[in-house]
């Protein structure tokens, strides 16, 4: 099959690297890496201030295209019922894609915005979008029923958990990417230190204060790494975290950590928490500690509850349970953190993952490029 060149469009909510963008970055990321070295051809368009070494992508990898301007609003901090919000960085983006459409094959958005999906009809080249989260606004919902209807099949979701998460008056077409983990870049750890990890965005939605609340009842140390996104609520926190540790259960911030730093803290801990207070479109992060042999003690809803197998790599535990999750966590000894490995290995290596998407981009490729040139011969 000839190669493609691939324009990837990263989430304009933060530079590539920067961990504004979340799990995002690392499939991203991971994509490029995976894909050209499979031989294609493979750009980035990413806010300026990129840092793509720190998610492990080397020069030869991709061409880094930076685009200045305002960083978008992130999307979970707006009511449903919200305008559309498009920012420079996001229309700076797509007006290089406009421009330069003609020497890619394929689009590959990672925008959670309603521009990018306005677009897509416009557009001469085949566009297809990586859906980073759950149902979240009425106006982007009716902007991806709208391409769902009109390209079926161009749509990507991480789960089916998420993509149930959106109701739309047909049935739509979704393509459960999942994802994939260069498994290589995190070690295995057989012999755990006494604390308990927890790794996302530090935002409301990801639910850290069950994941203090069960440490503290668990009198575990926890271990929290990840992008300070929302400092309101990071001190809304103090005063919890401050009586635990007045309590004698160390609760530790230890920063956002490029991804070989990370794995090395990670991999020491007993569990990692994953505590979502929102349908969690995927959790990169609990893939990321089961490649290092990390169990994961989450809440069922969302990606995580399809990624951990109770009572083998984890457990699962009714959402906002805190209780549950602190019996959950007197379990952790009943689990083998080999199968954790072995679990990330069989379902998340990046080469089955890389397989997938590239099949998945031949098929909008060969179906669509007809079809838009037929449509729109003058572009
Ligand atoms: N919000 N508006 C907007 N656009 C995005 O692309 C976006 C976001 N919020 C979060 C986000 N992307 C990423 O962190 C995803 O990994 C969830």
């Amino acid at each position: 099959m000839k190669p493609l060149r691939l324009l990837l469009l990263s989430t304009p909510v933060g530079p590539l690297g920067s961990g504004m963008g979340g799990g995002v970055e690392l499939t991203v990321a991971n994509l490029a890496k995976v894909l050209s070295r499979r031989g294609h051809q493979v750009a980035i368009v990413t806010p300026a201030g990129a840092t793509p070494q720190a998610l492990g992508l080397q020069p030869v990898d991709a061409d880094i295209i930076q685009v200045q301007g305002s960083l978008q609003t992130a999307a979970q901090t707006q009511s449903r019922s919200a305008p559309v919000v498009t920012s420079e960085v996001l229309a700076n983006a797509w007006a290089y894609a406009r421009r330069h459409q003609s020497q890619y094959d394929l689009l590959v958005s990672f925008a959670y915005d309603w521009l990018p999906f306005f677009l897509t009809p416009l557009l001469s080249r085949p566009v297809t979008h990586f859906v980073s989260m759950g149902s979240l606004s009425d106006c982007l919902d009716r902007s991806i029923a709208d391409v769902a209807l009109q390209f079926p099949g161009t749509l990507g979701v991480y789960t089916q958990a998420q993509a149930d998460t959106f109701c739309f008056s047909f049935p739509a077409e979704w393509e459960i990417v999942g994802c994939g983990l260069d498994i290589r870049k995190y070690d295995y750890c057989a012999r755990p230190d006494n604390f308990l990890a927890w790794v996302g965005r530090i935002s409301p939605e990801k639910g850290l204060e069950d994941a203090i609340a069960a440490a503290t009842i668990a009198r575990i140390p926890l271990n929290i790494f990840g992008k300070l996104e929302d400092i309101d609520y990071w001190q809304r926190l103090q005063p919890q975290i401050a009586s635990a540790n007045k309590a004698g259960v160390p609760i530790e911030y230890g920063g956002f950590l490029p991804t070989d730093q990370l794995q090395k803290r990670l991999r020491r801990s007993q569990a990692l928490l994953v505590t979502p207070h929102w349908v969690e479109a995927f959790g990169i992060v609990a893939v990321e500690a089961l490649a290092c042999g990390v169990p994961v003690v989450a809440y069922k809803c969302g990606g995580p509850a399809e990624i951990v197998q109770a009572g083998k790599t984890g457990w699962l535990v009714a959402p906002g349970d805190v209780v549950e999750l602190v019996n959950a966590i007197a379990k952790i000894n009943q689990l083998d953190r080999a199968d954790c490995r072995a679990q990330a290995e069989e379902l998340y290596a990046l080469s089955a993952w890389a397989e997938r998407c590239e099949q998945w981009f031949y098929r909008i490729v060969d179906s669509q490029s007809k079809r838009r040139m037929h449509d729109r011969p003058y572009a």
